[in-house]
């Protein structure tokens, strides 16, 4: 059985968790005092060896891309922390940032000192007003105590964060969609190469990560290289946030080393709501491929993951138990990827929307002999051909459901409609 390890979550449960004293009686900014005793290079070389991967759901090694910086050549240099969580079911950064901000903050810290940074950017969902507050009320503790501004802690080194409120569109998660939203321009993706390492915010070199890869590195410095590669896997080390919702009987964020498997997740939160079996499961946000029952062995690393057809993304697991229409489930998700995408490039424009349509027509008691399969046939032309991980993450659910429950979906096209009772479950209604 593997325990799960409060590291970002430990002041949770405290009478006003956010507030700096409280991140500070927990031993809070000791990595900061320690990182500022340390070269740059050796915290970038600490952050590598540590195994660090990006917990926005790609899963690309942290250290790796603060590396990829160009030699310092006089002008600024960036951190964009991407707090724009909108993927469907993911909601780990939100709670981490009302409960805990300093968390993110002393990261911002150590981060931006081990880049030769001077203004960091915190960008957050625009329809998180109360993110956004707590984070402008974090910053401005920080401050009055020294550990923002100019010479921190008499280190010669000098920080300003700017937390800057999106306005609210799925897209602008994205890595550079969001630097151009930062830039005051419409959130659409860039074309890469160059990467944001290279020539990002401002045409300068940025690091853009994840509030919780950022939130996990003063643990690394204040803990040591050791502590973070004892948890884990060997090539997914370390914790990590696991967000269970949907028909689970106690939902929310369980902090995990990576390759904690479902199994033991759901022993945890009292397993599946009502005892029902659990039908499907989303690995990691609904952009990454279904899971079944089958898989609630699967190690939630990265590898296994990957090797059992799916990705880790951002470990929001949607559990959905027998009473929900996997065709419905689907179905909404992809009216939400309809919706967001943004309309730069023509698969994925004109795509979702045929997608959107066909779903539409099964569900109505509508659908034709050929759709399922015409439905896998947009997917193909869709997948591989975006401009973006959007286009790609929209045909996931569907590919995925059609290769588990291929009948489900015949059953609607024979039965001419929907063969469930929706007011059965509380999901997808
Ligand atoms: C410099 C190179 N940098 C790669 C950097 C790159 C980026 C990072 C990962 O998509 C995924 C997507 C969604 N030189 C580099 C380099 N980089 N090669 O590494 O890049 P990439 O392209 O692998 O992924 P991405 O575009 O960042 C993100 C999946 O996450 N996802 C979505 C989650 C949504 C949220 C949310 O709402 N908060 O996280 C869920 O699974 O499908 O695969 O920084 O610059 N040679
Ligand atoms: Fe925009 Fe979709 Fe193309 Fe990405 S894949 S650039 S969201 S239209």
């Amino acid at each position: 059985m593997t325990d799960l390890v409060p590291v970002l979550t430990d002041t949770w449960d405290s009478p006003r968790s956010w507030r700096l004293s409280t991140y500070e009686k927990h031993g809070g900014y000791a990595g900061l005092k320690k990182a500022l005793r340390m070269s740059p290079g050796d915290l970038v070389q600490a952050v590598k060896d540590s195994g660090l991967r990006g917990r926005g759901g790609a899963g690309f090694p942290a250290g790796m891309k603060w590396g990829f910086l160009p030699p310092d050549d006089g002008g600024p240099r960036y951190l964009v922390v991407n707090a724009d969580e909108s993927e469907p079911g993911t909601c780990k950064d939100i709670p981490l940032m009302m409960a805990s901000p300093q968390h993110l903050i002393e990261g911002v810290i150590i981060t931006s000192y081990a880049i030769g940074c001077n203004h960091a950017f915190i960008y957050v969902r625009g329809e998180v007003l109360h993110v956004y507050r707590r984070l402008l009320e974090a910053v401005a503790e920080a401050r009055r105590v020294g550990y923002l501004g100019t010479d921190i802690l008499g280190s010669g080194f000098d920080l300003e964060v700017t937390v800057h409120a999106g306005a609210g569109a799925y897209i602008c998660g994205e890595e550079t969609a969001l630097l151009d939203s930062l830039e005051g321009l419409r959130g659409q993706p860039r074309l890469k190469p160059p990467f944001p390492a290279v020539a990002g915010l401002y045409a300068r070199p940025t690091v853009v990560n994840n509030v919780e890869t950022v939130a996990s590195v003063p643990g690394i410095v204040a803990n040591g290289v050791d502590w973070f590669t004892g948890m884990g896997t060997e090539k997914s080390t370390g914790h990590g946030l696991f967000s269970l919702s949907g028909h689970v009987t106690r939902p929310g964020q369980y902090e995990a080393p990576l390759g904690i498997t479902l199994r033991e997740l759901l022993e945890q939160a009292g397993g599946m709501r009502g005892g029902k079996p659990l039908k499907f499961w989303t690995p990691g946000g609904s952009s990454t491929p279904l899971f079944t029952a089958e898989h609630l062995d699967t190690p939630l690393d990265y590898e296994s993951v990957g090797a059992a057809g799916s990705m880790l993304g951002t470990r929001a697991l949607q559990l959905f138990d027998d009473t929900v229409c996997v065709v419905r489930a689907v179905s909404r998700w992809t009216d939400f990827y309809a919706h967001e995408s943004c309309g730069k490039c023509t698969p994925c424009r004109e795509g979702t929307y045929w997608l959107k349509q066909i779903l539409h027509r099964i569900e109505e008691g509508q659908g034709q002999d050929q759709d399922i399969d015409l439905l896998l046939d947009l997917c193909d032309n869709i997948l591989g051909r975006s401009f973006c991980a959007l286009g790609d993450g929209a045909t996931s659910p569907i590919t995925s459901s059609i290769q588990y429950f291929r009948e489900e979906y015949q059953a609607h096209i024979d039965g001419h409609g929907c063969p469930f009772d929706p007011s059965a479950s509380a999901l997808f209604p």
